[in-house]
């Protein structure tokens, strides 16, 4: 099975956005909240995503984890991305967080979850994402920071979550069900992480929904959006 070779409709695109995020070309600079990103970190992938979905446009600057700029670390000395810093100086520093306060503002796409149900069993799961399953990708990709010589026993521990997630996919074309939505939204980015390790050995694996769905995601116009690159920020003092 390949992810990359099956092209379906992709119910979740949207080909002309009114506004796009990183932009600040569309409104005053001082008017956008500003966010600290790291392209390729899964926790601001989502928060971009979200703030894609609610046409939300921000100032965007791109760090390096290693370098952190002084403005993010006095906005938020926890040090970690994504930040938001919005106009009137509250800062946002999770990403959940973050993508709460974007679909509540603007959810043009419906993909916040309508009943307090439906709200619980996407909470549910991306707890499960962001507590085991993390754990589980962190030591697949860097045994080594775990004094461990191989990442493979931690490989079939998050496979656990990905055959689950795999099996409700079976029965619906999105984790939120029949479109794309928050729950999709917050956990793709890390089942995209977990795929790349080792892209042969998850093709491999029987998880033709998941693969399908990991699809549709890479080559959706959300992903190419929040994908995009931007230079390194500097401060300019
Ligand atoms: N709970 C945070 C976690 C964010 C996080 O851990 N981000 C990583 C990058 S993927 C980070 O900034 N780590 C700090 C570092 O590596 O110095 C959130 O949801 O925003």
């Amino acid at each position: 099975m390949d992810i990359g070779q099956t092209t379906i409709a992709n119910p979740y695109r949207r080909d002309s956005p009114t506004v796009l995020i990183s932009d600040p070309t569309l409104l005053e600079p001082q008017d956008l909240p500003i966010l600290y990103s790291f392209r390729r970190c899964p926790y601001a992938m989502r928060a971009r995503l979200a703030l894609w979905a609610s046409q939300q446009a921000v100032e965007h600057r791109e760090i390096v984890l290693k370098n952190k700029p002084a403005a993010m670390l006095h906005a938020s000395p926890k040090g970690t991305v994504p930040v938001l810093v919005l106009p009137d100086s509250v800062v946002l520093e999770q990403s959940l967080d973050i993508m709460h306060w974007a679909l509540q503002k603007n959810d043009p796409l419906a993909w916040w979850p309508k009943d307090p149900a439906a709200q619980q069993a996407a909470q549910e799961l991306i707890a499960q994402n962001d507590g085991d399953f993390k754990g589980h990708l962190d030591r697949y990709k860097y045994p080594h920071r775990f004094g461990l010589d191989s990442g493979l026993d931690a490989r079939d521990e998050g496979a656990h979550f990905l055959e689950g997630l795999n099996q409700r996919l079976n029965s619906q074309a999105f984790l939120a069900g029949p479109h794309w939505g928050y729950e999709d939204a917050a956990i793709a980015p890390f089942v995209r992480q977990f795929a790349h390790t080792d892209a042969h050995w998850f093709e491999n694996q029987d998880w033709k929904s998941l693969c399908q769905w990991l699809f549709n995601f890479e080559t959706s116009s959300a992903f190419n959006a929040v994908m995009q690159k931007h230079p390194v920020w500097q401060t300019h003092s």
